[in-house]
């Protein structure tokens, strides 16, 4: 068919309409059909490629890895990019880079003030330390912020959708003190990898991609009149690091991993060696001339 016949084919299908229904939702859905008739088109698709696509998008939802699916076909680090430029467009600049949330939050942590200890002791692996301050864009510390963060295990597997671990290991969510500090005590995550025998990862054999994920800490950084921040952490001298099959990796967002020990440990409850990152989150004021940060999203609860 030539594009004047698809044309007019999907003007019969759009003039089909007998209410309003949603004009936002008839404006995309009307788009992304015409955009994949199209493509059909151009490239010669077959029925039977079509109905294998189809399947494999019912198949890969069944097995909950559509927003894996998401982060590995770059859509949310898509979005992260589009917010970046908007941002950008209204003059907000020096904050701490933004970076894709993932598919593995999952909301009701155990909430402390000033420190949290995120694991309970049975996982192996190096200790770590994480602190710093949460600030405004005028560097001034935020008492009362919120700092939500969740990371893997040392085999790279999450708690709640890795059933062996305790609930809420290696998530909690800690208020700064009068200081703006937050401060948390854990241990190194080990990088994700996408489930092998998944759908995700059968696609990204047909693409000729990995499904690995650099080691790295989630992060929600919220305050009272200031825009929610979702980012990460990299750990430094990963493989992995800046070959992310998420693309989440950005400048601004591999701190240094120091190496501490002894009496530097004592206000954590920590003895020994253990790794040591500091880093400060910065937060924008509030804006009304910029698109919103709190996204709206089904997550886990428990
Ligand atoms: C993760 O841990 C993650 O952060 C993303 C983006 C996708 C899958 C697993
Ligand atoms: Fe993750």
């Amino acid at each position: 068919m030539n594009k004047q016949a698809i044309d007019a084919l999907l003007q019969k299908i759009n003039d089909s309409a007998t209410s309003e229904g949603n004009p936002r939702t008839k404006t995309i859905v009307n788009r992304i059909v015409r955009d994949l008739f199209y493509t059909i088109e151009d490239l010669d698709v077959t029925p039977g490629e079509f109905w294998t696509a189809l399947n494999y998008l019912g198949e890969a939802g069944q097995s909950g890895e559509l927003g894996l699916l998401a982060a590995g076909l770059g859509f949310e680090h898509f979005l992260d990019v589009r917010l970046d430029e908007a941002e950008a467009k209204a003059g907000l600049e020096g904050g701490t880079p933004r970076t894709i949330e993932g598919p593995l939050y999952v909301a009701g942590a155990p909430e402390s003030v000033g420190h949290a200890r995120l694991d309970d002791g049975t996982d192996p692996g190096d200790t770590l330390v994480m602190r710093g301050r949460v600030l405004g864009e005028d560097g001034q510390p935020l008492a009362d912020a919120l700092v939500e963060v969740w990371h893997a295990n040392h085999l790279g597997n999450y708690s709640f959708f890795d059933k062996s671990q305790p609930a809420f290991n290696l998530r909690r969510s800690i208020r700064t003190d009068g200081e703006g500090q937050y401060a948390f005590t854990s241990v190194v995550p080990v990088g994700y990898s996408v489930p092998p025998a998944g759908k995700t990862q059968q696609l990204l054999d047909q693409l000729g991609r990995h499904g690995h994920r650099p080691a790295h800490i989630h992060f929600f950084v919220s305050a009272p009149g200031h825009r929610k921040l979702t980012t990460q952490i990299n750990i430094d001298g990963d493989p992995y690091l800046w070959d992310d099959f998420a693309f989440a990796t950005r400048d601004g967002l591999v701190p240094e991993v120091k190496k501490a020990e002894g009496a530097e440990g004592k206000p954590y409850g920590v003895e020994g060696n253990f790794a040591l990152i500091d880093f400060d989150f910065t937060l924008f004021a509030e804006r009304a001339d910029v698109p919103g940060t709190e996204v709206e999203r089904p997550r886990a609860a428990v």
